[in-house]
């Protein structure tokens, strides 16, 4: 019986809580699963016992409340994996640290523009300059991590990491607003979108009803 249970949003938009979840399914972590549909009459108080400002995702191992998708996968590298989310190699650790601080708190205008909405396919999205720098920001950060350090496998150091579960959200948006990118975007995207628990977390999401209008955006 597992001690851990992560409180999620909507599969559909939420795109902080996929990271975690991304990272428990990938390492096998057991959590019990607790789905709050965001942006509903009941959400705030549904969320309020768990000191994270009603935000999701929160993680419970036991009594312990740990929230903000960062510090989860942090705390579950450390206490669950051994440190064994982030690659091994001193340098390698740096930068995957780097990128993924960098995910956490920029790219703005890319969430602004392409909310995560993984059950919509789109042919075509217009983006600002602000966007499409933070697009081609993102293909140089997945191109460094690649070459300098993914000899090993498919994922940004090789192996699985933190980092992946960061990134995870973005490839989803790219695929889903068919962003142009460069070869090795569009086979990282594809590695993301084969993993079976991305392809669990889609499915999911089709099957939800709520619709959120925020995040509903037009081409
Ligand atoms: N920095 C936080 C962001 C959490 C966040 O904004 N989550 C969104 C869902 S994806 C949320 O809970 N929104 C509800 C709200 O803002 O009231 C993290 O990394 O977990």
């Amino acid at each position: 019986m597992t001690n851990f249970a992560l409180i999620i949003g909507n599969k559909n938009y939420s795109s902080w809580s996929l990271r975690p979840w991304l990272f428990m399914r990938h390492f096998d972590i057991e959590f019990q699963e607790k789905r709050i549909p965001l942006f509903t009459e009941t959400t705030d108080e549904a969320l309020s016992p768990y000191f994270s400002d009603c935000k999701v995702p929160v993680l419970l191992d036991g009594d312990l409340i740990v929230w903000d998708s960062l510090a989860i996968l942090e705390y579950l590298s450390e206490n669950h994996l051994n440190g064994k989310g982030w690659p091994t190699d001193a340098n390698a650790r740096a930068l995957a640290r780097s990128i993924s601080a960098e995910m956490h708190s920029s790219f703005p205008n890319l969430r602004n523009e392409l909310p995560m909405n993984c059950r919509k396919q789109f042919s075509e999205r217009k983006l600002s300059q602000a966007a499409q720098h933070e697009v081609a920001r993102i293909m140089k950060i997945w191109q460094r991590c690649r070459t300098e350090y993914g000899a090993t496998g498919d994922w940004l150091f090789g192996d699985f990491s933190v980092a992946d579960a960061m990134y995870a959200p973005v490839t989803l948006r790219f695929a889903g607003y068919n962003i142009p990118l460069d070869d090795i975007a569009q086979r990282y995207v594809g590695t993301m979108l084969a993993h079976p628990a991305i392809i669990e977390w889609i499915e999911a999401s089709r099957a939800e009803a709520e619709v959120i209008a925020m995040d509903e955006v037009e081409p």
